[in-house]
């Protein structure tokens, strides 16, 4: 046997540090050197690759060279992006990662670079493990505030906090396993509540399923916490997926479920229960052998649905869905032609859905019942045979007597939830719940007026696994007239709009055919018929092209710029007299806008839109014409700018803009990202007396007391949820910042005036303050639980226009607090305002009356 210990021992240093390797120290260096040389001349493809290889090498340069890598990789990555090489830029991001797998900064931008690709889920991921990492960074939380809705969506936390609800599905539960259903199945388990429940009655298995990789890791998180680790088998997957013996070792005799939407099927109720029931279900009860036992048999929780319908008149509804103006800013809208919203009983198109969901009760300006509550369908959801007929059946008309008066904007709808034969949940309008209900829009062009002793029509059906409802006749007085959505009782109103789309399409490579209709999203639909808002800007612009002139007229044509003024490189067509230097004005308004024809339409301006889709282009088009707006007088800018991130550039070489446009709000109720940045580089491209519009925005804010916006945004209380430990899990995705609210009828008390609580200047961004501390009286004693807030949007010194307004198609924001805070009325608080990168932060702590106010 050798002696061990005459062998020579290998020194420490021997071991750790591996021996010097001039060759690699020297390709080290020159590729270091390589790197930094194309940094320098922007070729950063080949700089990344060389840093790469340098990182590779020799890991102990990590920290030296970290910020110019990013740098390298950002740069390339948006190389890549705007080149359209998708699977380069993420290989890129993941070569990236390899070397710095903790780099907040990376992770946050990769996330972002998902996000914009629209892989929102995994954006979603990317945003949370950044901010995970370092919980104060600025980016990460602003990026993980707008998508965590995406993530953990914010109904889970109603659900959680709905009391009645999870006790309702407890019992039926716990009734059905002490009955004798040992195997239960949970499909779509969230937060793995309803396995638990049934573990905790006493199944002998349970598995449950979930197809979102976020709630999925969240139920495994909950379900270790509550001491079930093991004996609840969680799958990641779509039911429609499961297989046995694969997934599960064998058929099981419970399904439990809510995997129901506001329009009851949205969610694939029926899809997953016909699967369930031909693969994953024992056989049901049979009414021949009911001798079986239960776990013997299957069954589903919940048993079955009731749907109910009802007509509404609802001018909330009727303004997101239809345009309602024949005029906007000045400007005729006949010629726009049919505008559709994209929610639609017609499944012709694919970009379509067949409903939106509202909360009836919350809906501004209210609503108006047309027709008593009818009802729609009766589902058995323990019965394979009418699920799956369901699809194949027969489209079904009702004929409902009108007991109301007033305009058809939509048919809402809604279900009770029967779990079992005795215990059901309802989702109506008129229940104490939190839940929304199914809104199927009217979507014909002009008004549909109903009255007490007319029948409505409504044909319901189930098309792609969902339910439709449309209405399609009034019968009046024994005679039946059509409301279809291509019924339009104003023949003079489509000749036009089609000769002005003929003439408009001439000379355009229009590709996608003819169509009927043109689709604006929602809040866009809005926003046209927000009569208000344009008038506001055209006053505005009309002021602005005065001054102006006057200016020229002052000093004389080629002084008003501080520049030469060269001939119009594209001069107006025709043999004319090319006339005065034309205004040049840019609206870089995201979506659909008509403010660039707006501006166009005061004559001597050459306006530049930048609407990016050619049907909405074409829309615009026709209105020029149907309005007297000469064809050169508007253009679309990104027709003209190569790269869509440079959107602000100069209209050309020698020429600076008149007014810039900047969309400054999001429906949401939040400032739009990048807007200040955006403003300063805007501020520039301005010729002297150039405008941004709008030139500043004040933000506005109130204290409120509001227990449904607690409700919304955490699971609230310190008691276990149907005694089980959830709260702390589905907490951490809680959001401070509220969204898409509709401040005038939320449920809430005021405990304060409303406040001025920042100023953003568009015109002169360096002289914004960051930070800013408000100080707030309460007007009434309460819990301050969140700052709502909106904005005046001053577009000069007299106009301005308000977010917080029945006409807007904006929505308004809140931030809930962490705490609430106990006031008493006079107490002061103090908010602290903060401002950074475009993105606003409110945080509140007490100002007692001790201290000077
Ligand atoms: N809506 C509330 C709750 N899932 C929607 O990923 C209900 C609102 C509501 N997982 C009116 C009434 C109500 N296999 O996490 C989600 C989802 C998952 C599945 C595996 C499947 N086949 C599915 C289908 C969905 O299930 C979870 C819940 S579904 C959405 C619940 C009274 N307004």
């Amino acid at each position: 046997m050798p002696n061990t210990s005459t062998r020579p021992k290998r020194g420490r240093r021997n071991r750790r540090v591996p021996r010097e390797d001039p060759a690699r120290n020297e390709l080290v260096s020159r590729s270091l050197e390589s790197a930094q040389q194309c940094l320098f001349n922007q070729d950063y493809g080949t700089a990344f690759v060389h840093y790469l290889l340098v990182l590779n090498l020799a890991p102990v340069l990590k920290d030296f060279a970290s910020e110019s890598f990013r740098f390298t990789l950002f740069k390339w990555a948006d190389e890549l992006d705007s080149l359209g090489r998708i699977q380069d830029l993420f290989d890129c991001y993941e070569q990236a990662l390899e070397l710095f797998p903790t780099d907040e900064v990376i992770i946050n931008s990769m996330g972002e670079h998902l996000f914009r690709m629209g892989f929102r889920d995994e954006a979603a991921g990317h945003f949370h493990k950044a901010l995970k990492l370092k919980p104060d960074y600025p980016e990460a939380k602003e990026n993980f505030y707008r998508v965590a809705n995406w993530l953990v969506e914010r109904w889970h936390f109603l659900m959680l906090n709905d009391r009645r609800r999870n006790h309702k599905y407890q019992q039926a539960i716990q009734k059905a396993v002490e009955g004798g259903c040992n195997t239960v199945l949970d499909i779509g388990t969230g937060t793995g509540i309803l396995g638990m429940c049934a573990k905790k009655a006493g199944a002998a298995e349970v598995y449950a399923c979930e197809l979102s990789k976020t709630m999925y890791e969240l139920a495994c998180e909950v379900v270790t916490a509550n001491g079930m680790n093991g004996r609840i088998k969680i799958l990641h997957m779509k039911s429609l997926e499961m297989e046995v013996p694969k997934d599960i070792p064998k058929r099981v005799s419970l399904v439990v479920t809510e995997t129901v939407d506001a329009g009851l099927f949205g969610e694939g109720i029926i899809e997953s229960l016909i699967h369930a029931w031909n693969h994953l279900l024992l056989p049901p009860q049979s009414t021949q052998d009911p001798s079986r036992p239960p776990s013997h048999a299957g069954r589903v929780i919940p048993a079955g649905a009731t749907v109910f319908g009802m007509a509404v008149q609802c001018l909330e509804i009727r303004r997101h869905h239809r345009l309602c103006v024949s005029e906007v800013g000045g400007l005729a809208t006949a010629a726009a032609g049919e505008l559709h919203s994209p929610v639609s009983c017609s499944s012709e198109d694919d970009s379509t859905e067949p409903y939106t969901t509202e909360r009836l009760s919350r809906l501004p300006g209210g609503y108006t019942p047309l027709t008593e509550p009818f009802n729609a369908l009766d589902i058995d959801f323990n019965n394979v045979q009418e699920l799956e007929g369901l699809c194949s059946r027969e489209v079904s008309r009702v004929r409902l007597p009108v007991t109301g008066e007033g305009l058809l904007d939509a048919l809402a709808v809604w279900f009770q939830l029967h779990l079992d034969q005795q215990s059901s949940l309802s989702t109506g309008p008129k229940e104490d719940t939190c839940w929304e209900q199914a809104i199927y829009p009217v979507q014909t062009p002009h008004n549909f007026p109903l009255r007490p002793g007319d029948e409505l029509i409504v044909e319901i059906s189930c098309r792609d696994a969902y339910l439709r409802l449309c209405s399609v006749a009034v019968a009046r007085d024994g005679r039946e007239n059509n409301p279809g959505p291509s019924g339009n009782p104003n023949p003079s109103l489509n000749a036009e709009a089609e000769l002005c789309s003929a003439l408009a399409c001439l000379g355009t490579e229009q590709s996608s055919g003819p169509r009927d209709y043109t689709m604006l999203e929602c809040a866009e639909m809005a926003l046209l018929n927000n009569q208000p808002y344009h008038d506001s800007f055209r006053r505005a612009l009309a002021k602005l092209i005065t001054n102006l002139k006057d200016a020229r007229s002052v000093q004389g044509p080629s002084q008003g710029q501080g520049l030469e003024v060269m001939p119009l490189t594209d001069p107006p067509s025709g043999p004319m007299d090319p006339g005065p230097d034309p205004f040049y004005v840019l609206d870089v308004s995201e979506g659909f806008s008509v403010l660039s024809l707006m501006a166009a339409s005061q004559g001597q301006v050459k306006a530049y839109s930048s609407v990016e889709k050619t049907q909405h282009q074409a829309v615009l088009r026709r209105l020029a014409m149907a309005n007297g707006v000469p064809e050169e007088a508007l253009e679309f800018w990104l027709n003209q700018v190569e790269d869509e991130q440079a959107v602000l550039q100069r209209p050309s070489r020698e020429k600076l803009w008149s007014a810039i446009i900047l969309d400054c709000v999001e429906t949401c109720g939040l400032v739009r990202q990048k807007l200040m940045e955006k403003a300063t580089l805007a501020r520039c491209l301005l010729e002297d007396g150039g405008q941004i519009f709008p030139e500043r925005i004040v933000l506005y804010g109130m204290l409120v007391e509001s227990d449904t916006l607690l409700l919304e945004s955490a699971v609230q209380g310190q008691e276990p949820t149907l005694g089980f430990n959830i709260a702390p899990f589905i907490n951490q995705f809680t959001v401070p910042v509220h969204v898409f609210l509709d401040l005038s009828t939320l449920q809430c008390r005021h405990l304060s005036d409303s406040v001025e609580l920042f100023i953003l200047d568009l015109m002169n961004t360096n002289a914004n303050y960051t930070n800013r501390d408000v100080k707030v009286q309460a007007s009434a004693s309460g819990r301050v639980t969140a700052v709502p807030f909106w904005y005046q949007i001053h577009l000069n010194e007299e106009i301005s226009v308000s977010t917080f307004n029945q006409d807007s198609h904006w929505k308004q924001a809140a931030v809930v607090l962490h705490q609430p805070l106990a006031v008493r009325e006079g107490d002061w608080v103090r908010l602290a305002v903060t401002l950074q990168k475009s993105s606003i932060s409110i945080s509140a702590s007490p100002r007692y009356c001790c201290e000077e106010v």
